[in-house]
C-alpha cells in the first residue's frame, strides 16, 4: 500500500521593510488557497515568512529588533493561517522569528531569540518546533559588507537539536518529518542527525541573497543556486529523504533573494522547481516508498556507517593543520 502525500513549497515574493505582518499572512492564505485548489495536503512556507528579512538591518539597542519577532504562536497576526488549515484541512511549515520567556542554560529564564520554525496540523496544533541551529553571518556591525547579516546578533543558537516526529498528516496516519533552515542545509551533519531518526521529510525554508555580499573574494551569481539546489539534493539523497526547500525571493529593500524553491526525491532529483522570484506555489506527489532503496541499500546506517571512525565530526569545531610528511616520517 503506497503512502503518498501532495505536498507544496509555497514561495514569497519580497516583503518590504513597511510593510506589516498582515500583508504577508494575506498572501500566504491565498497560497494556501490555490494549494487546496490542487489537493495540496501540506504546505511549506519560507524562513522568517511574516516579514522582511531584517537581519540585514543593524539595529544599536537590540530590543528596537523585537517587533519582527513573534512573543507568541499562532497570535491575532497569524491566526488567519491557522484558519486557513482548518478550513482547507492543509498542514503547514511556517519560519518566523520568535521571543521566548525560558531559562537558559544557567536556570535563568529570560527573554530569549530564535530563528524558529513550526509544523503545524490542520487542526492547529504544532506538531514539531526547531530552531535554527546554523547561524551565518556576524554579530556586530561589519563596515566592510555591501549589506550586513547579523543573524548571530539577533539569535541565539537552536537549542532544540534536529528533532524528527512522526505524526500523522494527509491521509497517512504517520510520516517521519524533520525541519531545518537555511544555513543549515548547507551543513551534512544537520541532514544526518535528521536521516538517524529515519526522517521521510526534510522541510526547510531560506532567505539567500543572490550575491556574495561577503567582500571576501569573487563568487560567480549561477553559484549561489547551484550551491543551495548541490546542498539540498545531496542531504536528500544522502539520507534517503524528500526535501520541500522554499524560498522568500526578490527584491527586499534594495537587496536581492533568490527563488529557485525546489522539491527533491530520495534519489537527489528535483522533481519541482520555482521559476519565478515571486509568490509561486510548487507542488509534487510523494511516494514515501522511494525512500526505502537507499535506507535499505547504499544508505543502510546500521550495515554501513562506522562511528568510531567519526570522532572528529563532534569534537572538533574548527579544522587543525594536518602533519607535514617528511622523507623520515615515521612509516
Ligand atoms: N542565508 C544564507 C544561506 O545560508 C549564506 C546565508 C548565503 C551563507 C550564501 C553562505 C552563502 O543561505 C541564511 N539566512 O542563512
Amino acid at each position: 500500500m503506497s503512502r503518498i502525500l501532495t505536498v507544496a513549497a509555497a514561495q514569497l515574493g519580497p516583503i518590504q521593510n513597511a510593510e506589516g505582518r498582515d500583508v504577508a499572512v494575506q498572501r500566504m492564505v491565498r497560497l494556501m488557497e490555490r494549494a487546496h485548489k490542487r489537493g495540496v495536503e501540506l504546505v511549506v512556507f519560507p524562513e522568517l515568512a511574516l516579514t522582511t528579512f531584517f537581519p540585514r538591518h543593524y539595529h544599536d539597542d537590540i530590543a528596537v529588533a523585537d517587533r519582527w519577532f513573534e512573543p507568541a504562536m499562532p497570535s491575532n497576526e497569524t491566526a488567519p493561517l491557522f484558519e486557513a488549515a482548518r478550513k482547507y484541512g492543509i498542514g503547514f511549515h511556517l519560519g518566523y522569528a520568535e521571543i521566548a520567556q525560558e531559562a537558559d542554560e544557567t536556570g535563568l529564564v529570560r527573554k530569549r531569540r530564535f530563528n524558529t520554525s513550526v509544523l503545524v496540523s490542520p487542526e492547529g496544533d504544532i506538531l514539531l518546533k526547531y530552531r535554527k541551529v546554523h547561524l551565518p553571518g556576524h554579530a556586530a556591525f561589519a563596515p566592510q559588507r555591501v549589506v550586513q547579516h547579523l543573524e548571530k546578533r539577533y539569535f541565539e543558537v537552536g537549542n532544540l537539536g534536529f528533532p524528527v516526529i512522526r505524526a500523522p498528516m494527509g491521509g497517512l496516519e504517520g510520516i517521519n518529518m524533520g525541519m531545518m533552515i537555511c544555513n543549515d542545509r548547507r551543513w551534512p551533519e544537520a541532514w544526518r542527525v535528521l536521516g538517524l531518526q529515519s526522517v521521510e521529510l526534510v522541510m526547510l525554508g531560506y532567505n539567500t541573497p543572490s550575491i556574495n555580499q561577503e567582500a571576501g573574494g569573487f563568487e560567480a551569481h549561477h553559484l549561489r543556486v547551484f550551491h543551495s539546489h548541490l546542498s539540498i539534493q545531496a542531504g536528500a539523497y544522502q539520507n534517503a529523504c524528500f526535501a520541500v526547500a522554499t524560498a522568500k525571493a526578490g527584491i527586499e529593500d534594495g537587496c536581492e533573494l533568490f527563488g529557485h524553491s525546489i522539491i527533491v526525491n530520495p534519489q537527489g532529483e528535483i522533481v519541482a522547481m520555482a521559476s519565478t522570484w515571486d509568490d509561486e506555489l510548487i507542488t509534487a506527489d510523494l511516494d514515501f516508498g522511494l525512500c526505502t532503496l537507499g535506507r535499505t541499500t547504499i544508505f543502510a546506517f546500521d550495515q554501513h556507517r562506522r562511528p568510531e571512525a567519526y570522532e572528529r565530526i563532534t569534537s572538533q569545531v574548527g579544522a587543525v593543520d594536518p602533519p607535514v610528511w617528511s622523507k623520515n616520517s615515521a612509516k
